[in-house]
């Protein structure tokens, strides 16, 4: 299959423009000179996804061949992003397609912008999921990952009259090249409905748990394929979609009921219709619920059937399977595999259980209270009522286990139990996930520690050496080799191309720090990488930016716990010294906001108007020119995430510290040359660790802290009346001065900063306003900073997310790269 240059496989120029005009024609129906932008992306996208499909079945047949033990990585949310860049980079085809699409006419930039973002994911925790998917690949490991296939994505986030509103994201509008139906890939899942059980004549030992359904639905396989960076490894993401079992329901039809016969059918489709934002409590949602049962249940099938495939029983899954629960939203499938193995295949509950237990690992995700998933109980029953009871024996014999451990006490017994029942009673899906698992993470350093000390205190007494830190890393194919192009050929020039895959090497760069033509080739690079942002924030929020100044970019999901209002508040000191002393010496900034709202969260959303707010007051004020720009850059998402990290130059870290678990975004700007103002919360303290104090701007409290603050009795209005800079700040907001004299617009935000600032701003306040001034400093001195700049990039290959996996492959799955050979 190799060596030929043919339409499907050749990767040379000739090749490719054979290739592309061959699937115009044969695909799109489509000859040049009629073909629209969207025709030849497709034109293009099919032609890449042919030298994919070559090489997934290559390792199709490999991994079958040799049985090979496969990690399942189960998410709700994958925010892969858009594929063909990508694909061509990991290809290694990425010139030699500019360049076949120019001698056709054609600018590749375009066509790549033609491609819609899949939005299956909400934030970090589902862009996490898709950079493994990137590592995993890369480093041969193989892997499927499971996941739903959301006819809508997140929410299209506009800007009207500087508020945000929700559009839906038909992303699957025109079709997606990447996606392959399997339609014989299909499972009949059961939903609510009730069990019967069977007892025996003689005794009353039960033997049979039969499952009765309310509804059954029907769910196929759509399979994306993640080819690895310089391998032959394209391995599996494979999405579930749901309808109907049968097309019709015939009983109705004959009754001559057509209605009712496609109702079931728009019933069942609706189950993959929509990701739920998170940062809802929304536990109410028999839909979400039976969203992530529904894609659990598929995939566990799936597995097994592949395990039948190979063996004759199931006894060795765990062996052959490793599942890696990403966050609690999977969970269930503790249950269900208990379900599979005792109630379809027989097993007695006690192997049935060690098998469960040696098949699932966990990581958490949040250390925020509030976040961590629970279900009505009655819900819950309602809609797995055989899980329910599944669950209930799972803690029956778990909280015997405790009762040996922890003899007579009564309150840890109430403190593990997986059913809450203090108050409304519910099933905590962490508790059940740890007790099913055979290990537990978190996603940084710290975060760790804060779950072994603090949210799953009992559980690491209890099963210590079960706990582990998997601190987070990102793909530096996409966030830096395709985003930064030129940054990445003065690397390349420098040090040579190895540093891709083994980021370490990126620390050969660090004695070019103290270069000077060094210094000014990579501030020429941050340049040209700002002017590019500056043409897409004139494209989008239809505002102008100033490139010489300092981009200061918070880009991220909305929420209270990162404090965008905090940076919020420095703008507007900032605003308010600028404008009583005209003369001050600061660095020019453009202070640039992204990031959606969940859309019931009404105080994310108010953030968001205080942000376009005072963007526009700043912007009107011809006194701020040159000086002080804010800029709100609407729908921020993995696309425009590949603009904005190469362009900035400063990266706002600023959550409370204890509250964000890791972050990502914190390490793509590190990655493309910007430095951290930040506190000590996730993996921002490891990535000072890694870059040294003298490189990073570090304010604020620590977790011990907060938690001694918190512990005293927080009063932030003591530090609004202490501190006149802080109070002219808030009655600024409060004064109506961003909205036209409507005083009530604000008032929310204000009163709750001042009566309760749960995430502690006003304490934090001073020392991040002091910590802007040293940044300002240092951006002034320019050679110093680009110094700082260059030091970051060359410390920053720990957060590659190939250190990730290496680390999860060699302490918790246990599994082995499989190298792919395309032969003839
Ligand atoms: O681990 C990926 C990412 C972290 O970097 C963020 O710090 C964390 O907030 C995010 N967690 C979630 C949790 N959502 N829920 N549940 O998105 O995970």
């Amino acid at each position: 299959l190799v060596g030929r240059d043919d339409e499907r496989m050749g990767l040379g120029v000739e090749a490719l423009k054979r290739a592309f005009l061959d699937r115009l024609v044969y695909s799109q129906a489509r000859f040049p000179e009629v073909a629209t932008r969207r025709d030849c992306f497709q034109a293009l996208a099919l032609a890449v996804r042919d030298r994919l499909l070559q090489r997934w079945v290559q390792t199709a047949r490999t991994y079958r061949d040799k049985g090979s033990r496969t990690v399942c990585y189960m998410s709700a949310e994958f925010l892969i992003g858009p594929q063909l860049g990508n694909n061509l980079i990991n290809l290694g085809i990425f010139d030699n397609a500019r360049q076949a699409m120019a001698e056709l006419g054609l600018d590749l930039d375009m066509l790549l912008d033609q491609e819609e973002e899949p939005g299956l994911g909400n934030g970090g925790l589902g862009r996490l999921a898709a950079c493994y998917l990137d590592s995993l690949a890369t480093l041969e490991i193989p892997a499927i990952g499971y996941g739903i296939r959301y006819e809508f994505g997140i929410f299209t986030q506009a800007i009207r009259d500087g508020w945000q509103a929700e559009l839906t994201d038909k992303w699957l509008r025109s079709g997606s090249p990447w996606l392959i139906h399997r339609p014989n890939v299909a499972f009949d899942i059961k939903i609510g409905g009730h069990t019967e059980h069977q007892y025996e004549a003689s005794a009353s030992r039960r033997l049979r748990v039969q499952w009765v359904p309310a509804k059954v639905v029907r769910g196929t396989a759509w399979d994306m394929p993640v080819l690895g960076y310089g391998v032959n490894t394209p391995n599996r993401l494979r999405l579930w979609s749901a309808e109907a079992p049968e097309e019709f329901d015939f009983a109705a039809f004959n009754a001559g009921n057509y209605y009712q016969a496609v109702d079931a059918e728009v019933l069942s489709e609706t189950l993959t219709k929509v990701l739920y934002p998170n940062d809802e409590m929304e536990a109410g949602q028999t839909l979400r619920l039976e969203q992530q049962y529904f894609f659990v249940a598929c995939s566990l099938r799936d597995m097994i059937r592949l395990q039948l495939q190979r063996e004759a029983d199931l006894s060795r899954f765990h062996e052959k399977f490793v599942v890696q629960l990403n966050d609690t939203h999977p969970s269930i499938a503790v249950a269900e595999l208990m379900h599979l193995l005792v109630d379809d295949y027989e097993m007695l509950w006690d192997e049935a259980w060690s098998i469960t237990q040696r098949t699932f690992a966990y990581t958490n995700h949040t250390l925020l209270p509030e976040a961590l998933e629970k279900w009505p109980l009655r819900l819950f029953q309602k809609t797995l009522p055989r899980h329910y009871e599944i669950i209930c024996e799972i803690n029956e014999r778990f909280l015997d286990e405790v009762r040996i451990r922890f003899p007579g006490d009564e309150a840890v017994l109430r403190r593990m139990s997986l059913i809450d029942e203090d108050g409304a009673r519910y099933i905590r899906m962490a508790h059940l996930a740890v007790v099913g698992s055979f290990a537990v993470n978190g996603v940084a350093a710290l975060h760790s520690e804060l779950v072994k000390s603090d949210i799953l205190k009992d559980f690491y007494e209890l099963w210590p050496e079960k706990f582990r830190n998997k601190t987070n890393g990102v793909t530096p194919r996409r966030f830096v080799l395709l985003a930064n192009p030129t940054m990445s050929q003065l690397i390349d020039e420098t040090i040579g191309k190895g540093w891709v895959t083994d980021m370490m090497r990126l620390r050969e760069l660090e004695p070019y720090a103290d270069d000077p033509a060094f210094r000014e080739k990579w501030r020429g690079i941050k340049r040209g990488n700002k002017e590019h942002l500056v043409r897409e924030i004139k494209r989008v929020a239809h505002a102008d930016a100033d490139p010489a100044s300092m981009f200061d970019v918070q880009v991220k999901r909305i929420h209270e716990y990162k404090r965008q209002h905090l940076n919020l508040l420095h703008v507007i000191s900032l605003y308010k010294r600028l404008k009583d002393n005209p003369n001050l010496v600061v660095a020019p900034r453009t202070v640039i906001f992204g990031g959606k709202a969940a859309p019931g969260y009404r105080m994310a959303k108010l953030m968001i108007r205080l942000a376009t707010a005072v963007a526009d007051i700043v912007g009107r004020d011809p006194a701020m020119h040159g000086r002080l720009q804010v800029v709100f850059f609407p729908n921020y998402n993995v696309k425009s995430g590949q603009s904005i990290f190469p362009a900035a130059d400063l990266s706002e870290q600023i959550s409370l510290a204890g509250k964000e678990a890791s972050g990502t975004g914190n390490m793509k700007f590190q990655m493309n040359g910007a430095l951290t103002i930040g506190t000590l919360d996730g993996a921002n303290v490891e990535i000072l660790e890694q870059v040294g104090e003298e490189n990073f701007f570090l304010f604020g409290m620590n977790t011990p802290e907060v938690k001694e603050l918190r512990r005293c009795g927080y009063r932030p209005r003591d530090y609004y009346e202490a501190n006149p800079h802080l109070r002219e700040v808030i009655d600024l907001i409060g004064s109506g001065f961003f909205t036209r004299g409507d005083r009530d617009v604000f008032r929310p935000l204000v009163d709750h900063l001042l009566n309760h600032d749960e995430y502690m701003l006003l304490a934090d306040f001073q020392s991040y306003i002091d910590c802007q001034e040293k940044v300002s400093e240092a951006y002034i001195d320019y050679e110093r900073w680009s110094r700082m700049s260059i030091l970051n990039v060359a410390r920053s290959g720990f957060f590659s997310s190939d250190r990730a996996i290496k680390e999860y492959c060699t302490d918790i799955w246990r599994v082995e790269p499989v190298r792919i050979e395309l032969t003839d």
